[in-house]
């Protein structure tokens, strides 16, 4: 799911502190201690509530890329399988200190390069300018281990600082290669996992304090440039997009998982079926455009990791019991990385001011009817379940104080005010007032 569920303290601390400040408000008595110190408090959320993503297997830490900048692998290390990439088929790989792996020489490159035109053989769960040799950071391991049941090759980067020595910021994140030759020889998975992303750029690299400038990128390339061989993942090259600290976008907080992946449904992990050395069409998902606020879901956004063709019907919404027919609109763009990007739209005698209405909805993305590069289908079919509650732009999924705080702030304000806040213009007509006043009122406390 691309839509994260966000933890209420943790999205109550941060917009209280970012819009609020320590405004006087009525009952502002019971948020003090989340205003007294909302890093320690987002902190303590995330270590709690957070799953790890990324497979602590002993074998990935066998091997240890000595304390260094750029550096590699002296030579190509055994991936322990053969794995068929595009065609070429590989079992070894030269692991490269800046959060990528090569196939046809070593890198030591330290700012991305786009990963759509390389010329390259490079697999990246996070292309940036990595520095290991500070003491404080971690060291890039690798090796072999099992996964499901399956061979896998695994390189760790955890708590790696950026360059130069910085170590103020730290990243964990990991690249498996899974092998899959039961369903077919050189068939294998690729997975990135992301436990971890604070910084984004290396200060060579046009950064700052590790953000900024040229900004990691994510993703894989068989170095041919054709159609369907390369793949940038949403948020590469952009900064703010991956980090922590965007939990719209941020990697930790998303996933193309899906209930039938090996592990399951894991947010920062992205899987990657490559079969017949061709990768499979995969898809993340996004309600509206990616933030958490869930008062009004005007639109769904589908975006596959190459161009895909669809049959029709390749998009199915389940709605709640009582709620009216809704049609689905889809107009389908390509991304900068040539890849198909489907925007989902409503319609029906249901809808009110472009929204669904309130209750749980689930998109079934049919894989089936879903064809990208060389006819391969969608591995599986993907449903994603997200909800639509009016009021609930501090999406918890309940009508709360936290809402009317925020309701107050915006009622009776009108578009282009400042204080104005589209998610809760029930009937989009530009103005808050008491349409959706009453609105407010007859949710009060509500859940879906
Ligand atoms: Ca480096
Ligand atoms: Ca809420
Ligand atoms: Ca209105």
């Amino acid at each position: 799911m691309t839509f994260c569920m966000p933890l209420a303290g943790r999205w109550v601390g941060a917009r209280f502190s970012r819009r609020r400040g320590a405004r006087p408000a009525a009952n502002s008595r019971r948020f003090r201690p989340v205003l007294a110190d909302v890093g320690a408090v987002v902190e303590a959320l995330e270590d709690r509530n957070l799953l790890s993503a990324i497979q602590n297997l002993p074998g990935f830490a066998a091997n240890v890329l000595d304390r260094n900048d750029d550096g590699s692998t002296s030579s190509a290390v055994p991936l322990g399988f053969t794995a068929n990439f595009f065609g070429v088929s590989r079992s070894t790989a030269f692991v490269n200190n800046n959060g990528n792996i090569t196939f046809d020489a070593a890198l030591a490159e330290y700012t991305p390069f786009p990963l759509t035109t390389t010329s390259r053989q490079i697999i990246a769960p996070f292309f940036g300018d990595v520095d290991t040799r500070s003491l404080s950071s971690g060291v890039v391991t690798y090796g072999t281990d099992t996964v499901n049941g399956h061979a896998a090759f695994g390189v760790d980067y955890i708590n790696v600082g950026y360059f130069s020595v910085e170590t103020n910021k730290l990243n964990s994140f990991q690249v498996i290669l899974i092998d899959r030759s039961d369903t077919g020889a050189g068939n294998f998975d690729l997975e990135f996992n992301y436990d971890k992303v604070q910084w984004e750029t290396g200060d060579f690299s046009g950064g700052v304090d590790g953000l900024g400038g040229s900004s990691a990128r994510v993703g894989y390339s068989n170095g041919t440039g054709g159609a369907g061989t390369s793949f940038e993942l949403a948020g590469s090259a952009s900064p703010g997009a991956l980090l922590d600290t965007n939990t719209a976008t941020g990697l930790i907080y998303n996933t193309n998982t899906t209930p039938t992946s090996p592990g399951g449904v894991v947010n920062g992990r992205y899987i990657f079926q490559v079969r017949s050395g061709v990768v499979a069409p995969a898809v993340t998902v996004q309600v509206n455009d990616g933030g958490f606020q869930r008062s009004m879901v005007t639109s769904l956004q589908a975006t596959f990791n190459q161009p895909v063709t669809f049959d029709s019907g390749a998009f199915q919404l389940v709605t709640p019991v009582g709620v009216q027919a809704v049609s689905l609109g889809v107009v389908n763009s390509t991304n900068s990385s040539g890849n198909t990007v489907s925007t989902i739209t409503f319609s029906g005698a249901g809808i009110v001011g472009r929204s669904l209405e309130d209750g749980r909805y689930t998109l079934n993305v049919v894989g089936s009817r879903v064809h990208g590069v060389g006819g391969a289908t969608l591995a599986n079919d993907l449903n994603v379940n997200f909800y639509r509650l009016y009021g609930d732009v501090i999406g918890t999924g309940t009508d709360d104080n936290f809402d009317l705080f925020e309701f107050r702030a915006a009622y009776l304000s009108s578009v282009g005010q400042a204080n104005f806040n589209p998610a809760f213009d029930f009937n989009n007509d530009g103005v808050i007032n008491t349409v959706e006043l009453n609105q407010m009122f007859s949710r009060r406390n509500k859940s879906v």
